[in-house]
This record gives C-alpha cells, sequence and structure tokens, in this order.
C-alpha cells in the first residue's frame, strides 16, 4: 500500500472529470482533495467528490469469482466464462453472445471489451449503458457534423455571454461545472437561461427559465430558428462556406414555440443580443423518443447564426459518466467499428488489419433496448454485464429482469456483491473499483486524464481489462491480448486512431502512440482536438455541416395515463446507489425517494405533502413518499431514478417507461411516461434504526439510508404493526401507547449498547431521526431517552439537511436568514453553510430568497 505523498487521480462519478488529489491516511482510508493543477476543475470538487473517501470501504465488495452462490477460484471461474461462451458461439453462432458494459470502465478495459467482441467474437452485439446516457447526441453530431465531436471546450463556458442550458439540472448533476459558470456570471455577468419542464435549483437561478412542456424542445427550438432568422440574425456567409442547407429547410421550421409569448420573446430577445452563446445539453435533451431531433434542433441553431467552433459559442452535450467519452472514442456502441469508424467495406478492412482480427463482424449489433429483447426471446443466449446495473436502469426493468432470469448464462463483472443485476446472475466476477483501478478516462471536454490506483487490490478483485484479457486467452487469441498493463493497451488505442486521423476525422490519439510505461504513469490530462477540435473543414464528404431538417413529435395523450412521468437524479446520489448509498453523509440530502407533483395535481388526487402515493404505468407501479411542489408543473410528476431493491421495497423508477425508443439513436424515452398517481394510505408508518442491513418482508413501503453507525429505515404498513422480524437478537425495551396507536422499540445488547430501534405510529408524531441514529452502536442514552426517541436536554431541530459538509439544516439557514443574512455568503458567515464544496449553494440561495420577506416584515 502506498501511504504518504498525495496521488492525482480522477474522480469516480460525473462526466466533469474533476482532478483529484488523494493521500492515503491508512488502510482503505484516504484523504481527498481537488488537484488545484487539474483544468477541468482548478481544485474545485463538489459533494460527490469530496466525499469519496466515504466509500472505499469494503462494505458491501464483491471480492472473490462466484459461481451461483459458490465462491470459486479465479481459474475455475474463467474457464468457465470461456468455455460458455465458446460453447455458445459454437452452437448458436457469434451473435448468440452479447457484452452490455458502461461509461464507468477505463477507456483500456472499454478498448479489450470492444476489441475481444468485433474482432474475436465476431459479432458487434457489444452496448453500453451510454445508450441509455448519449446516444442521441452521438446521432445528432454525426449527422450534423459527420463525426460525434463535441465542439466545445468548458472555457467556453467562462467566455460565452449568453448560456442556455437544456434540460440539464447542471447544478446537482455537473456541480463544478456549475460554480465555474457562477464564477463566469459574478465575473462577467452571463446570462443564463435554463429549458426544462421543472423549477429545479438550476433554474431558479437562471435569468430566465422556461418551463417547457415535456419534449416541447424541438417546436421551441425551430421556433427560435426561424424568429432569429427573421431577425436578421442568419450568418449567410458561415452558412454558405460551411453549411449544407436542404431545399425547403426554412420553410418547413415554423412551428409554435410551445411557450408563453412573453417567455418566447425574451428568450429570442436574449439569443438575438449574444452572438457569445453556448447551448450546453444533457437528458432533458438526449433522453427522448426525438433526443436525436432536439440535439440537431440545437446544432441548426448554432451553425445557422455561425455560433460554433469560436470562443465562447457552441453546442455542447456534456457527459454524464466519467467515461462516456472515452467509451465512445473506442467503439463501445453497437452500431459504431472502432475509433469513430463506422462498418463500410474499407473501414473494416482497416479495422481488420489493425488487430489481426481473425473474425471482425459483419455490421452493427443490437442497441441496449433491442439487445435485451434478443435476451427475452432466446437470440442472445450468452450476456456478459459489465459496470452497469441494467435490471435497474433499463427501461421496463421488469421485462429486463425476466430476460436475465431467461438467459442460459448471465456473467456480472462488479465491485459490489448484492446489486439487482448480480441477483439474476450465474457468474459475478470481482473487479477493481474505483481508488484500484489504472487507467484513463475521457471527459465532457475530451480531456484525457488518468485515475490512479490508490490501494492494493482487495481480496481477489481484478481489472476490468485483465478479466477480459484472461478470458481471451482462453479462447485461443492470447497473443492479441497479451497486454502486460494499461499502458500497452493504452498506446495500441492511440495508434488505432490514427484510423479515423487518416480520414479527416477529429479524433486523434497518435501523438501518445509512443508513450513509454513512465511517461503514461505520469500523463498529464490532455485534450484531444484541442479547444476546437472542428476546424474549417466538417469530417463530412462535402467538408460542410449538415442543418437536419427536424419536426416535432406529434402530442402524447393517453386518457388511462393522463399524467406525463418525468424521472431525474439527486445531487447526492449517483446512479443505482451501490457507492453514494454507502456515505451517510451524502445520504442526508434526500434519504427516500420523492414523488414531486404540484399542489393543485395534489389535491385533485388527493396526496398530501409527506404521505405515500402509487404511480402506475402500463409497464408497472412504484411507491413513493409525496413531496408537494410548485417546481413541478400541472399534469408531470416526477421520480428520482436511482432507489433499487436492494434500498427500496417498491421506489424503482423503471418498473414504469417503456421500452418506447428514440428511432435514430435507439435511446429510451426515460423522461416522459403516461402514468397515473393513486394516493396510499398505510394503516402506519414509522422508522427503524439498525447496525446492519435487514431484509424487511411484508411491509407496504419501505426504504433504507446510510447513517453513521447502520441503517435508518423507513417503514409503512398495513394491518397491526409488527416489525417483530426486523429487530435483532438483545435486550429489548418497548412502549405501546394504545391510545395513539404508538410503539417504540430498542434493543440493546447486554453492555447497553443500542443495536436497533424502531418508532411506529398509527397517527401520532414521530421522534426525529437524527437522533436516534446517532445513539446507534453508543451505550450513552438512558431508556427513558430511547423510548422517547429524544434526549432528556432537547438538541435544536435543524430540519432537513442542506449542507451536507457541515451537516446545516433548513432550521439553522431560516434562523440566520430571520437573524439578518442576505446572502448566501452571509449565510455561510454565520452558519458555515455552503462553505466547503459549495453544492448546496443553490439551495441556500432559494432559502435566502424565499425567506427574505419574512425576515423584512419581522424587522418592521
Ligand atoms: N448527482 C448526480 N450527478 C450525476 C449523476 C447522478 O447519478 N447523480 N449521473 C451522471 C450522468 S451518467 C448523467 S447522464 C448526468 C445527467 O445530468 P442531467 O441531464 O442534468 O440530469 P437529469 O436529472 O437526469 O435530467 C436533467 C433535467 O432534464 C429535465 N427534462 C425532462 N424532460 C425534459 C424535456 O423534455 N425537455 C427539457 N428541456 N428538459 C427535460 C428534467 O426535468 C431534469 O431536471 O448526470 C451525471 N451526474
Ligand atoms: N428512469 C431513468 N433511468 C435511467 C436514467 C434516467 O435518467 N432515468 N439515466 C440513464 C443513464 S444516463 C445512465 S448513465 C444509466 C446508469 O445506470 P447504471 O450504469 O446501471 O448505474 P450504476 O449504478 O452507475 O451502475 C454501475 C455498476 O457498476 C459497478 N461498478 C462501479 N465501478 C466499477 C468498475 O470499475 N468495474 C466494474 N466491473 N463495476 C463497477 C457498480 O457497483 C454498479 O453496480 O442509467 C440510465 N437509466
Ligand atoms: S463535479 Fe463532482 S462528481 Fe463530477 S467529477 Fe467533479 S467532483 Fe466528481
Ligand atoms: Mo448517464
Amino acid at each position: 500500500m502506498k501511504t504518504g505523498a498525495p496521488i492525482r487521480t480522477t474522480c469516480a462519478y460525473c462526466g466533469v472529470g474533476c482532478g483529484v488529489s488523494a493521500t492515503v491516511t491508512g488502510p482503505r482510508a484516504v484523504e481527498i482533495r481537488g488537484d488545484a493543477a487539474h483544468p477541468a476543475n482548478h481544485g474545485r470538487l463538489c459533494s460527490k467528490g469530496t466525499h469519496l473517501g466515504e466509500t472505499v470501504s469494503l462494505d458491501g465488495r464483491l471480492l472473490a469469482p462466484m459461481i451461483g452462490d459458490r465462491e470459486a477460484g479465479w481459474d475455475e471461474a474463467l474457464d468457465l466464462v470461456a468455455g460458455k461462451m465458446r460453447d455458445c458461439i459454437a452452437e448458436h453462432g457469434p451473435d448468440s453472445v452479447a457484452f452490455y458494459v458502461s461509461g464507468q470502465l477505463l477507456t483500456e478495459d472499454y478498448y479489450a471489451a470492444n476489441k475481444l467482441m468485433k474482432g474475436f467474437v465476431g459479432s458487434a452485439n457489444i452496448d453500453t449503458n451510454s445508450r441509455l446516457c448519449m446516444a442521441s447526441a452521438v446521432a445528432a453530431h454525426n449527422r450534423a457534423f459527420g463525426e460525434d465531436v463535441v465542439p466545445c471546450s468548458y472555457a467556453d463556458l467562462d467566455e460565452a455571454d449568453l448560456v442556455l442550458l437544456v434540460g440539464s439540472n447542471t447544478a446537482w448533476c455537473h456541480p463544478v461545472v456549475w460554480q465555474r459558470l457562477e464564477q463566469a456570471r459574478a465575473a462577467r455577468g452571463t446570462r443564463l437561461v435554463v429549458i426544462d419542464p421543472r423549477r429545479t435549483e438550476t433554474a431558479e437561478q437562471a435569468d430566465l427559465h422556461v418551463p417547457i412542456a415535456p419534449d416541447g424542445d424541438v417546436a421551441l427550438f425551430n421556433a427560435l430558428l426561424a424568429e432569429t432568422r427573421r431577425r436578421g440574425l442568419v450568418d449567410e456567409e458561415y452558412l454558405a462556406a460551411h453549411g449544407e442547407v436542404d431545399a425547403g429547410f426554412w420553410e418547413a421550421l415554423d412551428a409554435a414555440p410551445g411557450v408563453p409569448a412573453e417567455t418566447f420573446t425574451a428568450l429570442c430577445d436574449l439569443v438575438a443580443a449574444h452572438p457569445r452563446m453556448v447551448t450546453l445539453f444533457s437528458q432533458g435533451a438526449n433522453q427522448s423518443v426525438c433526443g436525436t431531433d432536439k440535439g440537431n434542433a440545437i446544432i441548426n441553431l448554432h451553425l445557422a447564426t455561425g455560433r460554433i467552433n469560436r470562443a465562447g459559442a457552441g453546442p455542447f452535450s456534456i457527459t454524464g459518466q466519467p467515461n462516456a467519452m472515452g467509451g465512445r472514442e473506442v467503439g463501445g456502441l453497437s452500431n459504431t467499428l472502432a475509433c469513430h469508424l463506422g462498418f463500410g467495406e474499407d473501414e473494416r478492412a482497416e479495422v481488420e488489419a489493425f488487430w489481426d482480427a481473425p473474425n471482425l463482424c459483419a455490421g452493427p449489433g443490437l442497441k441496449a433496448v433491442d439487445l435485451f429483447r434478443a435476451v427475452h426471446d432466446g437470440r442472445i443466449r450468452f450476456l456478459w454485464v459489465m459496470a452497469t446495473n441494467p435490471a435497474v436502469s433499463m427501461p421496463d426493468s421488469g421485462f429486463v429482469r425476466k430476460a436475465l432470469a431467461r438467459c442460459p448464462t448471465v456473467v456480472v463483472s462488479d465491485i459490489i456483491a448484492d446489486t439487482d443485476t448480480g441477483r439474476l446472475a450465474h457468474i459475478r466476477l470481482p473487479a477493481h473499483g474505483w481508488g484500484e483501478k489504472d487507467g484513463t478516462v475521457t471527459n465532457s471536454e475530451r480531456r484525457v486524464s488518468r485515475q490512479r490506483a490508490l490501494f492494493a487490490a482487495p481480496g481477489e478483485a481484478r481489472a476490468d481489462w485483465r478479466i477480459i484479457a484472461q478470458v481471451a486467452a482462453r479462447m485461443g487469441w492470447t497473443e492479441h491480448f497479451a497486454w502486460d498493463g494499461p499502458s500497452a493497451i493504452f498506446r495500441e488505442f492511440a495508434a488505432m486512431t490514427g484510423l479515423a486521423a487518416r480520414r479527416g476525422k477529429a479524433l486523434d490519439l497518435t501523438a501518445h502512440a509512443g508513450l513509454t510505461d513512465d511517461e503514461y504513469e505520469g500523463l498529464e490530462p490532455f485534450q484531444w482536438g484541442g479547444a476546437q477540435p472542428l476546424g474549417a473543414r466538417f469530417p463530412t464528404p462535402s467538408g460542410k455541416a449538415r442543418l437536419v431538417p427536424v419536426t416535432p413529435p406529434a402530442p402524447a395523450i393517453d386518457t388511462e395515463f393522463p399524467l406525463r412521468l418525468n424521472t431525474a437524479r439527486y445531487r447526492d446520489q449517483w446512479h443505482t446507489m451501490t457507492r453514494t448509498g454507502l456515505s451517510p453523509t451524502l445520504s442526508q440530502h434526500r434519504p427516500e425517494p420523492l414523488l414531486e407533483v404540484h399542489p393543485l395535481d395534489a389535491a385533485e388526487l388527493g396526496l398530501t405533502d409527506g404521505g405515500f402515493s402509487r404511480v402506475e404505468t402500463k409497464q408497472g407501479a412504484s411507491l413513493y413518499r409525496v413531496a408537494v411542489t410548485e417546481g413541478q408543473r400541472r399534469g408531470e410528476v416526477c421520480v428520482p431514478m436511482h432507489w433499487t431493491d436492494a434500498m427500496a421495497g417498491e421506489g424503482r423508477a423503471n418498473r414504469l417507461p417503456s421500452q418506447a425508443v428514440d428511432p435514430v439513436s435507439g435511446q429510451p424515452g426515460f423522461k416522459n411516461a403516461a402514468a397515473r398517481v393513486v394516493a396510499v394510505t398505510p394503516d402506519w408508518r414509522g422508522f427503524l434504526v439498525r447496525h446492519d442491513v435487514a431484509a424487511p418482508e411484508g411491509l407496504l413501503y419501505w426504504t433504507r439510508a446510510r447513517v453513521k453507525a447502520g441503517w435508518l429505515y423507513e417503514l409503512a404498513g398495513e394491518g397491526t404493526i409488527d416489525i417483530g422480524a426486523l429487530l435483532p437478537e438483545g435486550e429489548r425495551i418497548e412502549v405501546v401507547d394504545m391510545a395513539r396507536g404508538m410503539r417504540r422499540i430498542a434493543v440493546r445488547d447486554t453492555g447497553g449498547t443500542l443495536l436497533a430501534a424502531a418508532y411506529l405510529t398509527r397517527s401520532g408524531q414521530l421522534p426525529p431521526r437524527e437522533w436516534v441514529a446517532g445513539q446507534l452502536g453508543l451505550d450513552a442514552a438512558s431508556t427513558a431517552e430511547l423510548l422517547a426517541g429524544r434526549p432528556s436536554t432537547p438538541l435544536p431541530d435543524r430540519g432537513p439537511i442542506v449542507c451536507v459538509c457541515h451537516g446545516i439544516g433548513e432550521k439553522d439557514i431560516a434562523a440566520a436568514v430571520q437573524g439578518g443574512a442576505s446572502s448566501v455568503a452571509e449565510v455561510g458567515a454565520c452558519t458555515r453553510a455552503g462553505t466547503n464544496c459549495g453544492s448546496c449553494r443553490p439551495a441556500i440561495a432559494r432559502l435566502v430568497e424565499a425567506w427574505t420577506p419574512i425576515a423584512l416584515e419581522a424587522a418592521e
């Protein structure tokens, strides 16, 4: 184990790709700081990056290969995987085998998986969770530019006068980019527009929020382009030199903008006044059955106005996962061959020669949704899932689970033992996780950075690329996969990008093909393509970019399921929670999955804030705590994507969306499903804290969240209050208040240490969870205090935690505002809230704004 000197690495989470300076302080202990020298973040980190140290414990890790429920040696497991794959190919052909991989693999892992499938197995049935994430942006880039190139850098955000955020909750999902924007706004008054149906914390901070109807983006951008043209702002010179415009393109534009006239005019005025404009788009654009058209509608506006390929201007598709971009470079999507190359005869021949590939695939493979359909109907009989949790993250995940359950061989490479997908695997392989992995990732602005190992690999865990290479060797391709480390793979990949570069594409890493191992070890972050990767000549046959005519989708109407269901992310959770769910600090922000609903819809549906609701679609149903909010438009509801069967009873969002995909990109429309909502009234509700994980059964509702010394369970049930099975062995003390239907139970060991405590009620108030959870593992509280659920000297009630770094709650901030603090900085000065990572600053700003008038009244 390395200790002492800080190691420079890259954050495990989002596509911002922040540099981290990590100092190992003990076995599986690390101190995290932002890397001041990293150009993506200049030292900043958000809440998730800051608290990476809480997720590197061996809690829940998969530490040995598993065949069924039995631990196996690597040789046995690898022989089995290779044998099953070989038999499957021999009996049913190469297309009966598939890999489903992830933007959370390193470029080296990704390259190895792609090479094995497309060059050696002989199928292109390798697709990735980027299909759920970036596929529409990729398709839009290809249609417009002839190559999947993001023509922007973060520096453009510093230099823009106007930034449009489309379907991006940047303050929560790309917080360090958000902080960079905040800084630019403070320094030069950059104007900000947020186009999102929800009034997110990002939208609250904008100069203009456009609360668009779901999937209203194509109509809005077409109308915006038409109006821009009417105002004479089309750059005819740029278009003549660099754009291809179909006959009839302009005439087809005129759609109604779909937003109130004054909002539309305000938007047009801002766009007209600020040629230095960046449009940053994310999942509100991509995750749609018209996601590719949304991307092109945005790009059309930039091409037509010449707002591209210059400082401070361009369409900027921001990536989600740490290596979403790297996956696209190596060719991890089933419809690219490798390195931005397609399946043309010449391209295939060049790739075949480069890899010395015995079985180069003939054409594109299946895209994720179709791939799982093929698993379901038996066309695919061997599936290897790496670094993704499709039983949770795929749409209509009930169907995906059935497909996995039927598949003769499911292999899962993961770092966590109990994932929803792992529960359906025949063979589980333990991979290196963040802090053990060693290789490269590429961020949203095409910047390649090193992830470096901090710890020795635990148990039997191995690097993903090594597992792939060892399976390939067992299938007879030893010399083609004989890399001795990630640097060898990186060199091979960098050399291979020469195939793209020779075709005039922007992807070109050949300058790095000759790195020595030492140079690779010390590799500084570098950006391929430079700040403006698309030059005067676009990588299309004509050298010009194409303005793609796009038309708005038909309105979606469903009388049986009249609401529109949106799904989104929480600030402090990452996807299926296998890592962030381990952090007590991060778990404070939103410990439960909420159904957000407009007050008038709530009244109509009989929903109460803090009560429960069931969301139903044609595909399935899930259960949520209700949060009534003006931030939601009428007729629309929103739930988080994060909760799994491991973390909740029925809070899994992807029971709900359909398998409908964008016809061009194959990306699912996660954010606009037909749904209905019914109120659910349990007979009792309450919470339980206990030191270890339990498996609740027969309850109406449960979720769990990490607290310092264990887990906090929220519970609700029908009939008699009975959670006996959830309480551990020990000395039990209990009170029952029949009148109020209240039951309180504490379980201690013989030394008096609290092992568990539960507070359940039919109608009464529940004690503060924070104090009770804080007693776990301690013997400090008296019996009376435990049964009351509160200390004898009352603690201040902080309200919901806003600043997780310092544990500052809404009520602390309210008190500061009452006391005269009138800005985020002043609240920070008197409470410390928002003064560490800064992720909560938008939330504090909202509270200051909401409460300041009250403070003024009080002062009068
Ligand atoms: N905290 C956190 N950060 C993350 C992640 C995480 O899990 N947690 N995941 C990372 C990954 S992989 C990704 S892809 C990114 C995603 O980052 P974002 O795309 O910012 O995240 P989402 O919350 O999925 O969706 C963004 C917004 O799209 C809006 N939206 C829905 N429908 C429409 C529409 O029709 N039009 C428009 N204009 N907007 C719409 C939603 O209301 C939502 O506020 O985040 C990355 N960062
Ligand atoms: N409803 C709805 N669904 C969505 C979305 C949405 O907005 N709404 N967003 C979609 C998007 S954009 C995305 S990106 C996906 C994300 O969905 P997933 O990729 O399914 O989510 P993760 O939880 O990140 O899954 C990563 C898995 O890999 C494991 N892992 C972590 N590191 C490693 C490693 O180094 N090696 C290996 N082998 N395993 C590792 C983790 O433990 C975890 O089980 O979800 C999609 N699904
Ligand atoms: S913004 Fe946060 S999650 Fe994303 S890379 Fe930076 S520190 Fe990590
Ligand atoms: Mo994503």
